[in-house]
């Protein structure tokens, strides 16, 4: 078998793809590092963070009974793994499945997620194993997928928004997606003094890369309806036990609550996706924490450690490539793949694209940098044969193959990320800002001579090794 074909071979063996996290670590343990030795939960993050691949805490000194994971999706051949197919299918496999109808969700009456029940007192969040992610925070932070109910129409949206564990039975959610703003903005207006919310640790990667989702959905459906279409299965779902919700019965663990919907409350900062202290405080609702169940055999906290680089930038932004695959393909140039890497502090995309003839790349440049989120400030489009995955490569691209006079579009005055510190602080709007946007074309062009490309290498490269000499 060829490389290509062992990777393949090895990406696309767990499909179908398992229906838990559990199943999902033991399918993949050839990736999975699990950490035996007891680990005291202030060292997770350092520790988390040193893994390129998903770890496994087994022995958390202050937590036992509890196992903790995290970086499941943090490069491309673990994403490709999360949706069960070869690392080259894995964009446009999903590029394609959210184009998709939703798949919808199947109620049964209990599952693996209510082995443990725990109300009142006992449901107490601070002894979950939710570590402090970084040296300026004081309090624990929960990253876990959260599923609140559209009350129009039904529809389960999902995101992450980060949680301060401010005391045993209240935490501060950090709810930054706009959709859960309009949704609590809804249930005001039905007077409504409270919004149930379930915080759901430990599912499978497809939940999580679906529950990230941030376009155009909420008159059809919620990121909650869309998992198993990207799954290809039945995702069942199971009645929460304090609050009228339904979550996945296959999860490891799930906190029940209900936000205060009428005040806000001082919370310090947190670390943005730039990995900066920003914004430097915030001021976010509450949420009473009412119940919580989970399995009985070791539940498996899922983690997403946010700083450094880490699952925290990447994971947000995986539909959001996808989305960008569909349109920059409509404009009709081949994508080879899209990118916000872990390297460009969340505020950077590269796409990689072969262009039919001249003009069509500025046009994916305005596309990309017009997209309808506050992450594509700087935009670079390179050819197929500049390594993605390399941001030595990038730069060379962008030194040798761009022309400052010819191939870079700046537009300025455009909405700036409120995560990055060059941007405007935009009073009396913070923590928005405004910043210019760049675009820089560094593909090989028409204009160019492909053989200028061509690099030098000494005789016998890659045929003789230093070791043997050594
Ligand atoms: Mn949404």
């Amino acid at each position: 078998m060829s490389t290509t074909e062992l990777n393949a071979a090895r990406e696309s063996h767990n499909r179908p793809l398992d229906k838990d996290l559990r199943g999902y670590l033991e399918t993949n343990a050839d990736i999975v590092t699990p950490i035996t030795k007891p680990v005291k939960i202030n060292y997770i993050g350092a520790l988390t963070a040193q893994s390129e691949t998903p770890i496994l805490f087994e022995n958390i000194i202050e937590k036992p009974g509890y196992r903790l994971c995290d970086i499941l999706v943090k490069h491309r051949h673990l994403q490709a793994r999360g949706l069960g197919v070869p690392e080259n299918e894995y964009l446009p496999t999903l590029a394609k499945q959210l184009r998709m109808p939703p798949r919808g969700l199947v109620d049964v009456k209990t599952g693996p997620v209510k082995e443990v029940i725990l109300t009142g007192k006992d449901a107490d969040w601070s002894k979950l194993p939710a570590p402090i992610h970084s040296g300026r925070e004081t309090q624990p932070y929960v990253t876990a997928m959260n599923i609140i109910r559209d009350p129009e129409t039904g529809f389960y949206n999902s995101c992450h928004a980060g949680t301060i564990v401010a005391g045993p039975h209240v935490g501060h959610i950090s709810f930054v997606t706009s959709h859960s703003n309009i949704i609590m903005r809804k249930y005001r207006d039905m007077g409504a003094k409270k919004m149930p919310i379930a915080f759901c640790f430990g599912v499978p990667p497809g939940y999580e890369i679906m529950s990230n989702y941030s376009g155009l959905h909420m008159d059809l459906w919620g990121e909650m309806e869309m998992v198993g279409t990207i799954m290809d299965q039945d995702i069942e779902m199971v009645p929460c036990e304090t609050i009228d919700l339904t979550v996945p019965a296959v999860a490891e663990i799930v906190v029940e609550g209900m936000v205060d919907l009428e005040s806000m409350f001082d919370a310090g900062t947190a670390v943005a996706p730039t990995m900066y202290y920003l914004p430097k405080s915030q001021r976010l609702p509450q949420v009473k924490i009412t119940a919580i169940t989970m399995r009985g055999d070791r539940p498996i906290y899922r983690n997403h450690q946010t700083c450094p680089d880490t699952d925290h930038q990447t994971l947000p932004r995986l539909c959001h490539e996808a989305i960008l695959y569909n349109r920059l393909t409509e404009i009709g140039l081949k994508v080879h793949d899209v990118r916000f890497p872990t390297w460009g502090s969340a505020v950077s995309c590269i796409i990689q694209v072969d262009a039919p003839r001249e003009g069509f790349v500025n046009d994916a440049l305005m596309q990309t940098m017009g997209a309808p989120w506050i992450n594509t400030k700087l935009v670079i489009a390179v050819s197929p044969d500049t390594d993605i995955n390399n941001p030595g490569e990038i730069y060379k691209a962008i030194a040798t193959r761009a022309d400052p006079d010819r191939d870079i579009i700046i537009v300025g005055n455009t909405r700036g990320s409120p995560y990055d510190p060059s941007a405007r602080p935009l009073s009396p709007d913070e923590p928005w800002r405004v910043v210019g946007k760049m675009g820089i074309d560094a593909t090989i062009k028409s204009r160019h001579d492909v053989t200028d490309f061509e690099e030098a290498f000494p005789k016998h490269w890659g045929e003789v090794s230093l070791e043997d000499y050594i």
